[in-house]
């Protein structure tokens, strides 16, 4: 798999450190291009192509020492100023008064365009991508990150936004990953039912705190090395740890294989949010409506957005279908077209017979989702006759 990703980026191992923290390669020592040989000035960063991504770009950056709900506190900074802190924290013996800070959810692609076809090239395998399809089409946003910390860094117990696929290639350092298949997580509630921020914590082994916690599984513990690539299924609840300095690439996707999976997750969410604020349920008018704005607001996403997400994807598939109808013959993509519609008819099919769905108003959709269903439905339909 390697040989299908091309990494901008390999840095050289400073002489004499073996072993230890940070060990390996030193990510901010002398960066090299490996394919141009490039060294990069000071606090910038330069690719192999025209792009340079210049140290005053703004960042987020985590504190993995603060604990935020199931999180950590996040700031911005420039790059510039991250790479000085995070040499200072190598020159420190991997502390810092500012504690371990860790750039993590960078859109580097979105930042800069030009800049991700100089980084990488994506690898077949994982091009089926709807989540950054639907945000290339709106031109708004994006499921592509650049994470870049030193060795401790680290990102708490979680599952990918959506139910998504992730795939994660470190650039240079190691990650220790903690993987839980789907439905492990329910044994790591704790008594009020809430998952942990930290898998490692002892209090885990409290019984009083965590009931079910013996029956939980360990977890499957993988360690990425430089140059490699994990993919993190639908569903699978996590862990990171960076073991080295290490910089990687981390995407995000859906498509027509885990869409069930999202769907599935989406309702969930409804149920959860209805389930909080049930007590008003008869006293608040326009219930419904208020619990599809606070689903978007825990989850980033709610019915109306799900069915433009899905519209957009289609929409796209639906030409594909007519223009290969219309050439009489299977062109290039017709395959993943056919299939990627049949999936987004049966969940589409699930969506408009939701009730909570039925409340939406959707006579200013367009089009109007029965219709969009119908037109999907006739194009599997002729994708199957003899
Ligand atoms: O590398 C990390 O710190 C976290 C990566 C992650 O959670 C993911 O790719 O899903
Ligand atoms: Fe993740």
């Amino acid at each position: 798999m390697s040989s299908d990703f091309s990494p901008a980026y390999v840095y050289q191992a400073p002489k004499g450190r073996r072993g230890g923290r940070g060990a390996g390669r030193g990510a901010l020592e002398s960066p090299l291009c490996r394919r141009c040989g490039v060294r990069t000035g000071p606090g910038s960063w330069r690719g192999p192509g025209p792009t340079f991504i210049p140290g005053d770009v703004v960042v987020p950056v985590a504190n993995c020492g603060v604990q935020e709900y199931n999180s950590n506190p996040k700031e911005h900074m420039p790059l510039r100023d991250y790479i000085t802190y995070w040499k200072e924290y190598i020159r420190g013996g991997y502390s810092s008064p500012r504690g371990c800070l860790y750039l993590k959810d960078w859109h580097l692609c979105r930042d800069f365009p030009a800049a991700a076809e100089d980084v990488f090239t994506l690898p077949v395998y994982f091009s089926s991508d709807w989540l950054n399809e639907f945000w290339d089409a709106l031109a708004v946003d994006d499921y592509r990150f650049v994470y870049a910390g030193p060795a401790g860094s680290w990102s708490p117990f979680h599952a990918d936004i959506f139910r998504s696929f992730s795939w994660s290639v470190n650039i240079c350092g190691r990650k220790k990953w903690l993987l839980f298949p789907p439905g492990q997580e329910e044994s790591l509630r704790d008594r009020h039912g809430s998952l942990p921020y930290d898998v490692t914590s002892p209090a885990l082994c409290d019984t009083h705190l965590y009931p079910r916690g013996r029956l939980a599984c360990p977890p499957l513990e993988v360690t990425q090395e430089a140059g490699e690539m994990l993919f993190v299924p639908s569903g699978w609840h996590h862990q990171v740890h960076n073991l080295d300095d290490t910089i990687s690439i981390n995407h995000n996707w859906v498509n027509g294989f885990n869409l069930a999976n999202m769907w599935r997750f989406l309702q969930q969410e409804l149920r959860a949010v209805q389930e909080e604020i049930s007590e008003w349920r008869d006293s608040m008018p326009d219930w419904h409506h208020h619990c599809q704005v606070i689903m978007r607001s825990c989850s980033g996403i709610n019915f109306t957005e799900f069915y433009h997400f899905l519209k957009i994807i289609a929409e796209k598939r639906l030409l594909v279908l007519g223009e290969a109808a219309a050439r009489d013959g299977a062109g290039l993509g017709f395959e993943q077209a056919a299939f990627d519609a049949g999936r987004i008819t049966d969940v589409l099919a699930s969506l408009v017979a939701h009730p909570d769905f039925q409340r939406v108003d959707t006579s200013v959709f367009s089009p109007r989702p029965e219709e969009l269903l119908q037109r999907l439905r006739k194009a599997v339909a002729a994708t199957s006759a003899p």
